[in-house]
């Protein structure tokens, strides 16, 4: 099995979470440069940034990156656009079926990498010409599906035979060797990068994000369909009390309108939504990027053994 760093001409075989408002140019630059694969996140963009944001990534990066598609976007045509008129090499998409777009992107010589959050929509997405998934279990921060990581990985691996790359709960090189383990060939990672020095979050949600344990993340929106993994707070909590006494979906979306840029922005902690995954609980410090790829491999991958270069 080759890992998803060979195949993409990358040091690392890690991919950055495209997240929303949060995974700009500057920052995707700076995980490819780190020897990951950058990816700028369309979450909370509109077209004109997105195209802004993948050339100030072009203008501080030589290495390959990516462009996240949140297929929830209103804009999500435009920035499928736009990815194909930039020439952007690689393309995650997240939040749904991007089945439509394929026979475009693929026309387009991109390298297309869907996240799947069961393994049905693997197989589909394969037979419609995805070249890798990433199997996104539901221990991830944001937008999730039902499944767990230990549970989705496998019965993907066993569905397709192209990569999979694993996400959701991985944050250390425990849990890079275990889903190594369960067929993956690399991995997406999104919380432990909140962690780190270039994430252009504010400093309030980074400190609330270190401060958390693995028990304090709270999914909201079960009961709407739109399940989506963030810390508590004041907001989340009542978001979920109001969503199991019934409240309809407008008074429910109330809540959330511009609580993810409070969050992002502002360093709001207690109205915002402090999108974040299980594994803050094991993050205890701020890191350079660079450690925290270096770390995450460390032992595991030989090609990324720096005795050997
Ligand atoms: O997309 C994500 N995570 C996200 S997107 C996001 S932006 C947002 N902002 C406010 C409210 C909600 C979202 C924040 N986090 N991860 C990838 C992912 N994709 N997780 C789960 C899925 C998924 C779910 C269903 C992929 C496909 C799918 O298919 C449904 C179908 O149509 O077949």
């Amino acid at each position: 099995m080759k890992y998803i760093s060979e195949i993409l001409g990358i040091h690392y075989p890690i991919l950055q979470g495209g997240m929303a408002n949060i995974a700009n140019g500057t920052f995707a630059a700076a995980c490819s440069n780190a020897g990951g694969l950058g990816i700028i996140g369309t979450g909370g963009m509109d077209a004109d940034q997105l195209q802004k944001e993948i050339r100030i990534c072009r203008s501080l990066t030589t290495h390959p990156f990516g462009v996240n598609i949140m297929l929830m976007h209103p804009q999500a045509d435009l920035f499928a656009q736009i990815v194909i008129s930039e020439h952007v090499p690689v393309v995650t998409t997240g939040a749904g079926n991007p089945g439509k777009y394929m026979e475009r992107f693929k026309k387009s010589g991109i390298y297309v990498i869907p996240v799947v959050a069961a393994p049905i929509l693997a197989k589909h997405l394969e037979d419609c010409g995805a070249d890798a998934v990433i199997a996104e279990g539901c221990e991830s921060g944001g937008h999730i599906g039902e499944m767990t990581t230990m549970t989705l990985l496998p019965q993907v691996c066993d569905a397709v035979s192209i990569p999979v790359i694993a996400a959701g709960g991985i944050a250390d090189k425990r849990q890079m060797a275990a889903v190594l383990a369960l067929g993956a060939c690399g991995v997406q990672v999104g919380t432990c990068l909140l962690a780190s020095c270039e994430c252009p979050v504010h400093e309030n949600y980074k400190a609330a994000v270190l401060k958390a344990k693995g028990s304090d993340t709270i999914v909201t929106g079960r009961i709407g369909g739109t399940p989506v993994r963030v810390l508590k707070n004041r907001m989340s909590r009542e978001y979920v009390r109001q969503e199991k006494a019934g409240a309809d979906k407008e008074t429910l979306e109330r809540f959330t309108l511009g609580s993810l840029r409070r969050a992002v922005f502002d360093g709001d902690t207690d109205t915002g939504s402090l999108m974040a995954g299980q594994t803050c609980g094991q993050l205890t410090k701020i890191r350079p990027v660079a450690d925290i790829f270096a770390d995450l491999c460390q032992d595991l991958i030989p090609e990324s053994d720096p005795s050997r270069e």
